[in-house]
Order: C-alpha cells, then sequence, then structure tokens
C-alpha cells in the first residue's frame, strides 16, 4: 500500500542541524534552529529544571494515566503566568486550560476545536510567520490567508498594511499574532499596536489567536504577555497556545498549553468538553514529565526565583548578542544599517541578504542559516562574532 506515497522534503529549519553536525570545519556556527544556546554553543538543562527534576522524583508516587486535561495545578499556574495572577476573566470561569504536547499540540489542538466549531473559518497568519503554523493549522483542513506584517525594507511592522487587511476580516475568523519575539523576523507589536487590534477585534468580532512560544524572551514575563492581557481585557473570545519549550528549555518534554478565553462560562463548559473528546481522538492524554516539572517550579517560589534569575540570563544574552553583532557589522565595515538587528527583540531576525548569499554564508563560511536569511541570535558568542561579522561583510559584497 505503501508504493503510492511520494518523498517529502524534511524540515528546512530541522535539517539544517545534520548539515551543521556534519560540516568539520572548526569555525562552523550554527544559527538555524531556534534553540536558546549559553556562550559555548550549548543548550543545558536549566538549574530550576534539574532541582525541581529531584524533588518531583522524591515525590512521585505513580505513574497513572494523567487524563486528556493534563494537570489542572499545572493548568492554573501557566494561566496566572500568560493572564497575570487573578484575571478577572479567569476568575470568572470564563478562561480553560489544557496541558498540550509543547506548543505544537497546543496549536494543532486549537486547529481542531475551530474546524468543529466553524468548519468555514479562516486564519489570517501573519506575512511571514512560522513556516510550521501552515501545516499545523491547515493539516485540520482549516483555510489560511496571510496579513502584511513584516516591511523588509523598512525593517519594521508595515502596521497599516496590516491592519488595511484586517479591517476587512469578520466574525467567524481568527487571526493569528505571536504574543512576543515574532518569529522568524524579530518585529513585534508597540502597546498602541495591540491596542489598534485589541479594538478592531471587538468592533469586527473576529477572534484572536496568539502563539506565545517565547514568553520572557523579549522584555521580561509581564512585559511580554502585555498584547494577551490587553486583548482578554478587551474581546469577549480568545485563543493562546502557549509554549514551555524555550522559556523552561524544556524542549523534548514536549509540555505546552492550550488556553481559551470563552464567553461565557457556559460555553467554556461545551468547549472543555469538545476538546476532551478531540485529544482523545489524537493521543488520549497529554505527556506529563515536562508539565510536571513547570508545576513543580511555578508552585515553589524558591524554584520560581531561580528560574526568574535564569530566565533573565538567557534575555539579556541574547540582547547583548544583538548590540554586538551590530557594533562588529558597524566595525568591519558593512554596507547597510544592521542597527535594526539591536531594535528587534526574542531568538530571531533576518540579516536582509538574499538566498545566494545565504549559501555562500553556508557552503563558503560554514555559517549555518535558513535561506530566509533568518538567524537565531543565540548561536552567536565573543568567541564567534567577529567571524560572523567578517563573513557577513564578505556575502554583502557579492
Ligand atoms: N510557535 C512558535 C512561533 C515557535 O517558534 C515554536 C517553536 O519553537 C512553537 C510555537 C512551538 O514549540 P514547541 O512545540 O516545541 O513547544
Ligand atoms: O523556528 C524554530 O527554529 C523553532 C524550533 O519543526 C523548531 O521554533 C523548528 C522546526 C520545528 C519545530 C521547532
Amino acid at each position: 500500500m505503501f508504493e503510492g506515497l511520494t518523498a517529502l522534503p524534511a524540515d528546512p529549519i530541522l535539517g539544517l542541524s545534520a548539515a551543521y553536525q556534519a560540516d568539520t570545519n572548526p569555525k562552523k556556527i550554527d544559527l538555524g534552529v531556534g534553540v536558546y544556546k549559553d556562550e559555548q554553543g550549548n543548550t543545558p538543562v536549566l538549574k530550576a529544571v534539574k532541582q525541581a527534576e529531584v524533588e518531583y522524583h522524591n515525590r512521585e508516587t505513580s505513574k497513572v494515566y494523567i487524563g486528556p486535561p493534563g494537570s489542572a495545578a499545572a493548568n492554573e499556574l501557566l494561566q496566572a503566568l500568560i493572564f497575570g495572577a487573578d484575571h478577572a476573566a479567569v476568575s470568572a470561569g470564563r478562561v480553560r486550560t489544557i496541558q498540550t504536547p509543547g506548543g505544537c499540540g497546543s496549536l494543532r489542538n486549537a486547529a481542531e476545536l475551530i474546524k468543529k466549531a466553524n468548519p468555514s473559518a479562516t486564519v489570517w497568519v501573519s506575512d511571514p510567520t512560522w513556516a510550521n503554523h501552515i501545516p499545523l493549522l491547515g493539516n485540520a483542513g482549516l483555510a489560511i490567508k496571510t496579513y502584511p506584517y513584516y516591511d523588509h525594507a523598512t525593517k519594521r511592522v508595515n502596521f497599516s498594511a496590516m491592519m488595511d487587511t484586517l479591517k476587512d476580516v469578520t466574525k467567524g475568523d481568527l487571526v493569528l499574532l505571536h504574543g512576543c519575539c515574532h518569529n522568524p523576523c524579530g518585529a513585534d507589536l508597540s502597546q498602541d499596536q495591540w491596542q489598534a487590534i485589541a479594538e478592531l477585534a471587538l468592533q469586527n468580532g473576529f477572534t484572536p489567536f496568539i502563539d506565545m512560544a517565547y514568553q520572557g524572551f523579549g522584555e521580561g514575563l509581564d512585559q511580554d504577555a502585555y498584547g494577551i492581557r490587553l486583548l482578554a481585557d478587551t474581546v469577549p473570545e480568545m485563543i493562546v497556545s502557549s509554549s514551555c519549550s524555550k522559556n523552561f528549555g524544556l524542549y523534548r518534554e514536549r509540555a505546552g498549553a492550550l488556553s481559551i478565553m470563552y464567553a461565557s462560562s457556559a460555553d467554556a463548559d461545551k468547549g472543555q468538553s469538545n476538546l476532551f473528546s478531540l485529544v482523545r481522538g489524537m493521543y488520549s492524554m497529554p505527556p506529563n514529565h515536562g508539565s510536571a516539572i513547570v508545576e513543580t517550579i511555578l508552585g515553589s517560589p524558591n524554584l520560581t526565583a531561580t528560574w526568574h534569575k535564569e530566565l533573565a540570563e538567557m534575555r539579556e544574552r541574547i540582547k547583548s548578542l544583538r548590540a554586538l553583532l551590530n557594533q562588529k557589522l558597524q566595525e568591519k565595515g558593512a554596507e547597510g544599517d544592521f542597527s535594526f538587528i539591536e531594535r528587534q527583540s526574542g531568538m530571531f531576525s533576518f540579516l536582509g541578504i538574499n538566498k545566494e548569499q545565504v549559501h555562500s554564508l553556508v557552503h563558503d563560511y560554514s555559517i549555518y542559516l535558513v535561506d530566509s536569511s533568518r538567524i537565531n541570535i543565540a548561536g552567536i558568542s565573543l568567541a564567534n562574532v567577529d567571524y560572523l561579522a567578517e563573513s557577513i561583510v564578505a556575502v554583502l559584497k557579492k
């Protein structure tokens, strides 16, 4: 039966890791897959996670099934992290959270629920957006359209073009927004822009759908949730897909959550029962370990303090690397203005070079990045930044 299948290309982002591993050039630099790295190029387990794992190991008495929504305590703690402690919608029982296999599992669950609630819904995604949004939402059968977002010329959000498209989006459709640290472009919405979107959503009736994969990597845990909390104060319904992969460094444990704010607690009860049914039809129940570690950290003031410190270190390292790359490019005489790298936030920015220049960086300089010229800032280090800047300056002349 399988002879009729045709071979498909691999994930272009994950594929870069294998090419990087196989490269024997001692100067090689990996700016591909978006995982945090320290100065040595490692992605260590956070201290808060290691300590929580010991505590959890000692406390765990059973491996019995966890159930479709996962841990109620973990879900409640994540609600507070995302919406803020004591948000009115949470207190009113209008926000319901389920534990999911990573942020990806959350996005896919959301897509399935949207499809069930409104089979003809269109999800509007930013141009550009994270490549995986297309299969995660589209494979559930949802129609996907794009709204203008990043202006490659100004290196900023083209907000007037964005709003000009979104003004025609109406009730029954959804607008997917990156909560912070836009992947791939690094250009985020200002507070005024969030306000304008919240007002438009309220006026037109479309449902905001927020992908929050980098809370704490931009300006801070609360600052990065500004848009979500403003929307939650303004609109009747919204969806939040969140991931613990980056901010807790739990990547392979697949810890994420789907939080839906419903118009009423009666709608919330119905929505939850549908989600449980969808989860049953896909994977029955989520993995436990990653979310149990998150629950252990967020449930302990000491571990939370350790985590906040480690998260701040990751955030500050990325910010300082942004400034450093801009400075080194200037010093080495790069043609053009790269100050946008310093201005943007989170793990990613586009270098803004063409595909041939990207290929030259990969093949001639062993600097690995995706074709779009997106770089993972965390892959830069004090040890490699000079070589990186010199190589970029060289390919800019091509
Ligand atoms: N959304 C965005 C924009 C991402 O960059 C990621 C990935 O890292 C995710 C969602 C989901 O990540 P995960 O499924 O690993 O939690
Ligand atoms: O964009 C990135 O690099 C991260 C990691 O299928 C990632 O979000 C990349 C590809 C993928 C899953 C995660």
